[in-house]
């Protein structure tokens, strides 16, 4: 990156895992990326329950950032949905720092929205003092996801309308969009050939989850870098394209966290809080594979 140029100050909300059993490490790897990239400044890590339990995540992420030796600010969210609306640490220290520096800061989601919705709910200047907004969740193909709503947004269905339907401009990178990449068994035996301690740690975490993918999605032969997605969005936006999209959320049931898009030409108005997001219906899968794997070191 040529000096010179402004980093993007963003903040992360995330769900990270690296050794507890069949949970995904993609937000780990999500977080090793950003930190690496010279792109982005991290003004803070919050953690919402999710993929794991809320302190487990917190432990993760302090570990990672003791292992890259950064001290960004870290904070524990949201324990469970009934969480939402109330205060914790981190929706005040994102409500706290977005309105610090109004329209400097873009977050990533990167987990259930229980805390980016509680900051907007428990301060309305938030949403508009937010520079950008980017998250990871929803599904209109995915199979099985899309009929019952993508993890994320099923966590917290109140809480993923309250964010999709937000008055700010934001982009949501859905699964469809980040299945169309995969990380292999040649993606690890690249980290495990390199001669760096880092490259190695990651792929002690990464081969676990590798090898539990390789037999559910067998015919992919990997698993699907979901959040690494969504952080290379803030790395590199030129390898998306663009897509306005308007659409609704099912907030409970069984369904909660599934999407409903908009078609009122077909007599079918929006069952609740109308949303609009970019949604990316396509990126450069080979150049995000290549920057992602050079940053993991
Ligand atoms: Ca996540």
């Amino acid at each position: 990156m040529p000096e010179g140029i402004k980093k993007t100050r963003i903040f992360v909300d995330t769900d990270p895992n690296m050794w507890v059993p069949r949970r995904d490490v993609d937000d780990a790897l999500a977080l090793l990326f950003l930190l690496a990239s010279p792109e982005v400044e991290i003004e803070g890590i919050t953690v919402n329950f999710g993929n794991v339990s809320a302190p487990v995540g917190y432990a993760a992420a302090r570990e990672l950032l003791d292992r890259v030796g950064l001290s960004v600010p870290l904070f524990k969210g949201a324990e469970s949905k009934q969480d939402l609306g109330k205060k914790n640490e981190a929706v005040e220290f994102l409500i706290q720092t977005v309105n610090d520096a109004p329209g400097d800061i873009t977050l990533l989601a990167l987990a259930p929205l229980t805390n980016v919705a509680g900051a907007m709910l428990l301060d309305e200047t938030f949403v508009h003092n937010l520079g950008g907004l980017i998250v990871m969740g929803g599904a209109f193909r995915f199979p099985i996801f899309s009929f019952f709503g993508e993890f994320n947004f099923h966590c917290d269905g109140r809480a993923a309308a309250t964010v999709l339907s937000a008055p700010i401009a934001k982009t949501m990178i859905t699964m469809d969009l980040c299945s169309q990449a995969v990380f292999t068994e040649r993606h690890l035996t690249m980290l495990k050939n390199r001669e760096n301690d880092m490259a190695k740690y990651i792929a002690r975490f990464v081969e676990p989850w590798l090898k539990i993918n390789k037999r559910i999605f067998f015919r992919k032969k990997g698993f699907f870098p979901w959040d690494p997605v969504a952080a290379a969005y803030l790395v590199d936006e030129s390898m998306f394209d663009s897509a306005h999209r308007t659409f609704s959320l099912r907030e409970t049931g069984l369904r909660r966290g599934s999407l409903i898009p908009s078609s009122p030409s077909r007599g079918h108005p929006p069952a609740q809080g109308t949303c609009h997001a970019n949604v990316p219906g396509s990126f450069a899968t080979d150049r995000f594979m290549d920057l992602f794997l050079s940053r993991l070191k």
